[in-house]
């Protein structure tokens, strides 16, 4: 059966050879999975917010309950979801190559139901509950529009990282460490424009790796990318693994 897309064989005898290969995913990942990306629209009521004006811990201070409302309306929304072709392909690329680390930009879990394990959440997670003057994990009573601490009585918040806050020093410290090491970095389904998600890449290349970003649309950053191949992660990311197999 022909090719749906060209994987370059330089990219297969790269991935072949590699002893490392770092993946960074985004939104666009779950597109397949009808989970909406950052970039696509927002549906009804939220239509009117820029979804980067809503994760903000200013946006929680100033109305705590539309907060929530936002991210219950995006659990129930990944809930309902199911992992795509592209999430199966990268936990079946891990079972091939000798070290795969995967970063995802992503707060749905998709990657972790698709089998994937190890998943550094570089940006947390929709699920998780947090004590937002404490930062402590915990669960919340999900009747009440805006659940509250069991400790200190105070707002929990969705276990999410919003803009302005630091990267968990953990995943910042691990996800650096593995685009210094790789010999293949795989940037996936992001637009490349939040940091410091965005310099993992670039960290890969100054460190010799082969830096590669699969998307229908090229980003901004596509020339610094030594193989970009348009098209669907749901689409590429089976066929990379055919050609490997091959
Ligand atoms: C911080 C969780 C400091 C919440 C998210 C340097 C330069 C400029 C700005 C900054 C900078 N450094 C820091 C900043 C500020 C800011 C930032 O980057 N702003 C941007 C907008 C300019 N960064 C921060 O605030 C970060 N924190 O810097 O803290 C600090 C340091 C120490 C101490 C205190 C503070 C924190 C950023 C994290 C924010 N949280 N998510 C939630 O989800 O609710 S970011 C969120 O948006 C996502 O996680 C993701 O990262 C981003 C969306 O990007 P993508 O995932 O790429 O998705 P997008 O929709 O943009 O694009 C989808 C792509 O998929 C498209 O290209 C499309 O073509 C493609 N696609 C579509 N379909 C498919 C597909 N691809 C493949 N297959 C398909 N089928």
């Amino acid at each position: 059966m022909a090719p749906k897309c060209d994987i370059p064989d330089a990219l297969i005898t790269a991935l072949r050879d590699a002893r490392l290969v770092c993946i960074l995913t985004g939104a666009g990942v779950s597109a397949e999975s009808g989970v909406p990306t950052f970039r696509d629209a927002q549906e009804g009521l939220w239509a009117q917010y820029e979804p980067q004006d809503l994760a903000t811990p200013e946006a929680f201070l100033a109305d705590p309950a539309l907060i929530w409302r936002w991210y219950r309306w995006r659990r129930q929304l990944v809930a309902g979801a199911e992992p795509n072709a592209g999430h199966l392909a990268i936990a079946e690329l891990a079972k091939i190559v000798p070290q795969l680390t995967l970063i995802t930009q992503n707060v749905d879990s998709l990657h972790q139901r698709a089998g994937s394990t190890g998943v550094i959440e570089f940006h947390g997670n929709l699920f998780d509950d947090r004590c937002f003057a404490e930062g402590t994990l915990t669960s919340g009573d999900d009747s009440l529009d805006v659940p509250t601490c069991p400790d200190c009585g105070g707002n929990l918040r969705p276990g999410v990282v919003w803009f302005g806050e630091a990267i968990p020093a953990a995943a910042l410290d691990e996800s650096c460490a593995a685009a210094s090491d790789c010999d293949v970095f795989l940037s996936v389904g992001t637009s490349s424009l939040v940091y410091p998600a965005a310099g993992l890449a670039d960290l890969a290349r100054d460190n010799g790796a082969t830096v590669v970003e699969i998307n229908p649309l090229p980003t901004t950053h596509a020339a610094d990318f030594d193989f970009t191949i348009a098209g669907n992660s749901g689409v590429v990311l089976p066929e990379l693994i055919d050609s490997l197999a091959l």
